[in-house]
């Protein structure tokens, strides 16, 4: 496979340009992501460009943690259905399977729980934010977000704060609980939360270093800070939607 070839396949024709300006500047990522095996699992396209999140997120991260970090669970889902068939049906839909992972055999449950889980969080979070999109919850989401924390503001300090009090690696939600309540939670590694909580979530952000660490380093709260800009509040209210259905 040449560059250009590589680069189609793995950038998406939503990143295709993105990636044209990205490759030719000083300090980009130089090399073509790993190949990905044939399998039912398939890495999901930004809807937009690396550098459409530029600045709050910069684009070279956004091109490792989407090629490489996704593209990792997506190869080890894949390698994972050989030894367990009956997860290629979670390649449409994965929430079941994670709403009950005593389903899976002992031996690929670890396994299916951190690349299926990191697989639903990875596409989750793509989905969830945009270059464009409304700025701030509306509707059904803001009437819900003002009853169970009294304003956005005070719900935002909540997750950040779920998001800094996350020791080492995982995720800062803000979910649909049992009771269709909203609550902030956080979740280690790539749990879900509809894994231990049996939430459904409304919005979510990736708190390991990876997601962050290339700009803003050690400061964990500054990103959190600068990711709010990228939220799209219009796909929010959409996952609010579905979870209170
Ligand atoms: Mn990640």
């Amino acid at each position: 496979m040449n560059r250009r070839e590589s680069l189609k396949l793995f950038v998406g024709a939503a990143g295709a340009v993105a990636a044209g300006s990205l490759f030719g500047r000083p300090g980009a990522l130089a090399q073509p992501a790993p190949a990905q095996p044939a399998g039912p699992f398939k890495l999901p396209p930004l809807g937009y460009a690396y550098e459409a999140l530029e600045p709050n997120i910069d684009a070279q991260t956004m091109t490792i943690h989407h090629q490489r970090h996704h593209g990792a669970f997506i190869t080890n889902l894949n390698n994972l259905v050989g030894k367990y068939p009956e997860l290629a049906g979670s390649a449409s839909d994965p929430v079941p399977l994670l709403s009950d992972l005593s389903k899976v055999p002992l031996d690929v449950r670890t396994g299916v729980r951190n690349n299926l889980g990191g697989h639903f969080n990875h596409t989750f979070f793509w989905e969830l934010m945009t270059p464009g999109g409304a700025k701030e919850p509306g509707g059904a989401l803001k009437a819900a977000i003002d009853r169970d924390f009294k304003s956005a503001s005070e719900m935002m300090d909540k997750l950040n704060a779920a998001g800094l009090g996350r020791f080492g690696s995982g995720w800062a939600w803000l979910i649909v609980t049992k009771d269709k309540k909203l609550d902030v939670v956080n979740t280690p590694y790539q749990d879900t939360p509809h894994m231990e909580l049996g939430g459904k979530p409304v919005l979510g952000v990736d708190v390991w270093e990876h997601a962050y660490y290339l700009k803003y380093q050690n400061r964990r709260g500054d990103y959190l800070k600068a990711w709010w800009n990228t939220v799209n509040w219009d796909k929010a209210a959409d996952n609010f939607r579905k979870a209170t259905a």
